[in-house]
């Protein structure tokens, strides 16, 4: 090997062929300018393998990085970083993202990948590369995670820093690899959607929650100007007509929602992006409108559960209360912004029946937001455990026997890619029954009220879909709902939970 180049890799991830890969571009943005890179998409490639392979045969590539969240993605991944490590042994390879940050032992183990980046990588990656371009020692990086002498080092994390002065996504380099038309997509937002990530981390440290270990319970936003600069540019030179925030919290900083909607609205986009409900619940009438008259049309909101004492046990903070979700499903209708509510079911409780009975609680209670505003889309997972160093609810997981693979191969099993996609929790203290009983909900009230999410799904299926679910949901029968499954899997019915959104 001769060169120096970097090459990133963006796993597939199912449905995703139109996201821009933020996770890597982010950090490709990092080294513009001063090294070589390339990149590989795996929802762009037939073969993603193929093309890595074709790359590194050049010898022109010392590096490579990978991103990696739990679910899909891993499935290539874990078994690409293994070819690499055996036809390819000099190469460095790093992986960043949910996945190793979170599961590092088990990441390093393996034995194929040589460093981490702990969270966030706009500082971390571009220091290790100079770093090992230069032979200085890395060891004092913040950020990083790696085995030396056998033994994982974790370096100290670095307060999470200001996102303005962060470089720009290299949108026109990233063009050169995959069209970026090829990433506009398709959505009930608009026909040119673009994915947008415009703050970093989250405030709070809901201990349900994979964002709380990488971030620490910080957040930093680029301010508003800066973003829509980047949406402009976005707009002007890619057409792009509607846009899907992906920060973990958008709406933090009502300031700044107000501030973007005031300079986006002449653009006429849609867009979409996630919030608190106590948060919001604090936004004026003033604000909302003007966030909906700048073409938000959908909020995603963490509701959990409409019980006060499990949002206790899931370390919900702030001021989040049942009485709290459903007032604001009822407040939004007046603005037409659909709220969508995730809930997460299945948190372990002292004995089965209470397991049941905390499930029904919450069926009962989702039935209610859509009796209040029946627009609210809801989202239902099933509790899956995050390593939350220090959370109770993660003691409580670990107590009852759940436990995490120990082997990287072995994340790729279904039942471990099913857990990932928050279907088949794997925990101890869920029974089939239990699990049954959240699907079969699931099942009709996704019949009963369709997602408006899916865009292939006309409006004739839809009634037809409604009739079929009406008798079962007005009549609390969920058992068995084959009928349902029937059509919605013959009609390929989206489902957000699943596909992400
Ligand atoms: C975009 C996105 C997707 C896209 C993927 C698009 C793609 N890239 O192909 C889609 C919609 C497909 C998706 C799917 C899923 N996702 Co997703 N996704 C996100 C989201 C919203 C944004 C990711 C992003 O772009 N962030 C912006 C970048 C800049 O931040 P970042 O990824 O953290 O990257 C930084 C560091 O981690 C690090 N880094 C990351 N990668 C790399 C790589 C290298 C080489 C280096 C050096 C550094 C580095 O540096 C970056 C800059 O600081 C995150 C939440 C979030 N806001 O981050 C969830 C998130 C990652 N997803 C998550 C999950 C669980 C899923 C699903 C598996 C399940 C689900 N139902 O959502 C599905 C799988 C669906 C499927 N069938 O494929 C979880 C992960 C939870 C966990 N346990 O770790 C998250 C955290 C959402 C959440 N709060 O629960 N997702």
């Amino acid at each position: 090997m001769t060169g120096n180049k970097i090459l990133f890799f963006n796993p597939r991830s199912a449905n995703a062929t139109f996201r821009i890969p933020n996770s890597v571009m982010s950090i490709a943005a990092t080294v513009e300018g001063v090294l070589d890179w390339a990149v590989v998409d795996g929802n762009r490639e037939l073969d993603p393998l193929d093309k890595l392979r074709s790359y590194l045969r050049t010898g022109a590539y010392r590096y490579i990085g990978f991103t990696a969240m739990p679910g899909p993605q891993l499935k290539q991944a874990i078994p690409f970083a293994k070819v690499i490590r055996e036809e390819f042994p000099d190469t460095i390879m790093i992986w960043g993202g949910y996945f190793p940050s979170s599961h590092f032992k088990v990441t390093l183990d393996s034995g194929w990948v040589d460093f981490i980046i702990n969270g966030p990588g706009e500082h971390a990656f571009p220091s290790l590369i100079q770093a090992l371009e230069t032979g200085k020692p890395y060891e004092f990086i913040p950020n990083l995670i790696f085995k030396q002498d056998g033994k994982i080092i974790k370096t100290k994390k670095e307060t999470l820093f200001d996102q303005d002065p962060l470089p720009k996504i290299p949108y026109d380099h990233l063009d050169q690899y995959y069209s970026l038309d090829g990433y506009l997509g398709k959505t009930y937002l608009g026909t040119r959607t673009v994915a947008y990530h415009s703050s970093i981390g989250c405030p709070f440290t809901c201990s349900f929650c994979a964002v709380v270990p990488l971030y620490e319970a910080r957040w930093k936003a680029r301010s508003a100007p800066l973003v829509f600069e980047d949406i402009r540019y976005l707009h002007d030179k890619w057409g792009a007509n509607a846009i899907e925030f992906h920060d973990n919290n958008f709406f933090v900083s009502e300031k700044r929602a107000v501030a973007f909607s005031e300079l986006v609205r002449p653009l006429h986009m849609n867009w979409w992006g996630m919030a608190r409900i106590d948060t919001m619940s604090g936004y004026s009438d003033a604000s909302l409108e003007k966030i909906r008259e700048a073409g938000c049309r959908m909020i995603f909101f963490g509701a959990e559960s409409g019980n006060d004492e499990v949002l206790k046990q899931f370390d919900k903070g702030g001021t989040q209360s049942g009485k709290q979700i459903a007032a604001f499903a009822a407040r939004m209708r007046k603005f037409d912004i659909i709220p969508e509510y995730s809930f997460v079911l299945g948190a372990p409780a002292p004995d089965k029946e209470a397991v049941q009975k905390q499930i029904d609680f919450d069926i009962a209670f989702i039935r209610k937001i859509k009796d209040v505003n029946p627009d609210t889309e809801i989202v239902v997972y099933t509790y899956s455990p995050v390593p939350t160093e220090g959370s109770e609810l993660w003691a409580q997981a670990q107590s009852q026997g759940f436990s995490f693979p120990q082997h990287l191969e072995d994340w790729v099993e279904p039942q471990w890619e099913q857990f990932n996609l928050r279907k088949n929790p794997l925990t101890p203290w869920l029974e089939p029954e239990h699990t049954n009983s959240i699907r079969d909900f699931e099942t009709v009230l996704n019949g009963y009220y369709p997602t408006a999410s899916d865009i292939k799904l006309s409006p004739v299926k839809r009634r037809a879909l409604q009739w079929v679910s009406g008798l079962r949901y007005k009549t609390k029968f969920y058992r068995y709902p084959y009928e349902i499954r029937f059509l919605q899997k013959t009609w390929k019915y989206r489902q957000p939970e699943i596909q992400g959104f």
